[in-house]
């Protein structure tokens, strides 16, 4: 990421410089695609299923119950994978459990995937949250701390032992936030024996969604040859007419054999070639990616087939879909490809009734058709990062992401500090060759009056710079005295703001007054774009009132318009995009401030349309067309 001057001579120097993305973690996490070299084999469906009820939630572990199958050491009930367990029985206590449940699935394993001695099998779990353990056959293969991107192990050798057993996968997951997590939380134990049963404990958590948990992303077996391509890193960039594609590949396994990288376009037909573990491909007649409403034909991907030869054979295929394009910030503008960009979207949650926070592609899918209807070019992935099928989807209707790594946080200790670079290694490890992903967000609201987070948050910022140089970063933050911390290094000032909701209750007629000065005395202080990150109102679906009140539609609405005025006002100054809070209505922890979950969606939990939701879809049809145009050189 660079401030534009003379793009010219900016593109000639990036040609010149080092690779931007540098990641210290071992490995890729290349997403798992089938080709002539390599197979996947999903393991959703029913799994066994059983949470550990034992006060110290360690009965498991001392009963060893990944030695046999869950089903032998006790009572079992069946559990989809992927989905949060919360909301799919009718017990309580299963819905607020916090600790170890325990899944198990056995797996016939196709058998030339064993006798095959060339083949390496690995087992992949998208995500679980928040902490998991897992075992192939008894034995322990890996574990991983955080709730929301893979981690895998190979399994080949495990299974080649007894070939013709099946494979038993058995994992537990922990959902227990302390301050060592992230995102934190802690555990209180009631020690008032006249008011509470022996051993009586809760979550405290400082965020606003329901802690979900389970096993939420697909867990799949795939297949790589034994000497494999391991990890891809691609940078775009464009001189006139040409698209330029710098790339890195990693070969695992053994020794690094000839590759060769064939680029084609959309229809197949063959654009660019080279060879090598890392070069410049030269796109003649380059088709960039653009966002949506930006471009007639938005998010077009070009195929990078990489192969890798021995002996003239060629023993390993991969292709990484890939969109080429620019982004830089100036002072007062984001720039796609050159060309201001202005944010007009959401922000979201991977929520819904039934499976919580669980991948299911009809709701994804029907929220891509929302979105699209709603005329959304861009959301936030806030809380956390999401699934990567997402960001796929992203990248082919040129829907422009926010890529968020944490909810809010509070503890600033170097524990949490150090975990904290490893999880933005591993999204940066993950997401770094998605076009869509325009900039990174370390982390949403944290409560930087704390003392140390000054520092943390200039090691966090820096160190996310240090390995992705061609986005911007910025975090996303709610007062002044925050931003204090890590304004100075951010590139873009993101800025959530409630007025008229949580302060000022009701009162619609000081919006315009707080927001424009709120705004005037953030571009003072930093001279960086700003993007409304967050605002919104509570809307009980049905509820109507007017003159407005709070929690009725017609609040909902007016409280987006007045937001909307002083908007239009800094449009053509430094205000650089809108995001609505939320997308749709989710789930929450109960409380006395939410109504069976935060009410403040545009669309019902079920996506049906609030009032909002139309005049949002004018507002956002307007700015596509006042915004949108790609604008003369
Ligand atoms: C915020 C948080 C978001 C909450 C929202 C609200 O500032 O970032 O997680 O859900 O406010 O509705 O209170």
């Amino acid at each position: 990421m660079s401030v534009p001057g003379s793009f010219a001579v900016l593109r000639l120097l990036w040609l010149l410089s080092v690779f931007g993305t540098v990641l210290p973690l071992d490995g890729g996490m290349l997403f798992p695609r089938e080709s002539s070299f390599r197979e996947v084999k999903e393991l959703n469906g029913l799994w066994d299923f059983r949470a550990d009820g034992s006060p110290n939630r360690n009965e498991g572990f001392e009963k060893a119950w990944h030695k046999r199958q869950l089903a032998e050491t006790g009572p079992v009930i069946e559990m989809p994978v992927p989905a949060s367990y919360n909301d799919i029985t009718q017990d309580p206590t299963l819905r607020d459990f916090i600790g170890w449940v325990w899944y198990d699935r056995e797996v016939a394993v196709p058998a030339r995937w064993i006798s095959d001695q060339g083949t390496r099998v690995v087992l992949r779990v998208g995500s679980a949250h928040y902490y998991s353990i897992v075992w192939v056959n008894g034995e322990k293969v890996t574990e991983h701390e955080g709730g929301h991107l893979p981690f895998e192990a190979e399994i080949s050798s495990l299974i080649r032992r007894e070939p013709m057993k099946p494979c038993r996968i058995t994992i537990a997951v922990n959902n227990t936030l302390t301050l060592e997590t992230l995102p934190p939380g802690t555990i209180q134990y009631m020690n008032d024996s006249s008011r509470y049963p022996d051993g009586f404990f809760v979550q405290n958590m400082d965020f606003d969604f329901f802690n979900y948990a389970g096993i939420h992303r697909p867990v799949l077996l795939y297949t790589t040859p034994k000497v494999y391509v391991d990890d891809i890193t691609v940078e775009t960039n464009f001189m006139d007419n040409t698209g330029l594609i710098r790339y890195k590949v990693s070969v695992q396994g053994g020794f690094s054999n000839t590759l060769n990288i064939t680029l084609m376009d959309k229809d197949g037909h063959f654009v660019a070639s080279s060879n090598g573990s890392s070069g410049v491909l030269r796109v003649v007649d380059v088709k960039l990616w653009w966002p949506y409403l930006m471009h007639e034909n938005p998010g077009y991907l070009y195929s990078m087939k990489v192969r890798q030869h021995a002996h003239r054979h060629v023993r390993d295929e991969y292709t990484l879909p890939l969109g080429i394009r620019t982004v830089n910030v100036t002072n007062t503008q984001f720039l796609i490809n050159n060309k201001p960009f202005y944010f007009h979207g959401v922000n979201k949650h991977e929520d819904a009734d039934i499976r919580g926070r669980g991948f299911d592609w009809p709701l994804i899918v029907k929220d891509f058709n929302l979105m699209k209807w709603l005329g959304v070019n861009s959301f936030r992935t806030s809380h956390y990062p999401y699934a990567e099928e997402i960001l796929q989807m992203c990248d082919r209707h040129g829907i422009v992401l926010i890529d968020e790594l944490l909810p809010h946080i509070s503890v600033f200790g170097n524990a949490s500090l150090s975990h904290h670079l490893v999880v933005m290694d591993e999204l940066v490890r993950r997401d770094k060759n998605h076009p869509s992903v325009v900039m990174w967000s370390v982390a949403n609201e944290p409560a930087s009056e704390m003392p140390p987070a000054e520092f943390y948050f200039k090691t966090l910022i820096e160190h996310t710079k240090a390995l992705d140089q061609t986005r911007p970063v910025t975090y996303v933050t709610i007062a002044e005295a925050d931003m204090d911390k890590g304004g100075p290094y951010v590139d873009v000032v993101c800025v959530n703001s409630y007025f008229a909701w949580y302060f000022d209750q009701g009162r619609l007629d000081i919006v315009p007054l707080q927001l424009s000065t709120h705004f005037e005395n953030w571009y003072r202080k930093y001279q960086r774009p700003i993007i409304q990150s967050e605002y919104g109102a509570d809307a009980v679906p049905g509820l109507h009132m007017d003159p407005p009140m709070m929690f009725t539609e017609e609040y909902q609405n007016a409280l987006l318009q007045s937001y909307h005025d002083v908007f239009d006002q800094k449009r053509n100054q430094y205000f650089i995009g809108e995001l609505i809070w939320n997308f749709a209505d989710f789930m929450t922890a109960q409380g006395i401030y939410r109504v069976v979950g935060n009410k403040k969606g545009i669309f019902t939990r079920q996506r049906q349309p609030k009032a909002a939701a139309f005049l949002l879809r004018k507002r956002y049809w307007r700015l596509a067309n006042e915004t949108g145009r790609l604008l003369p050189d």
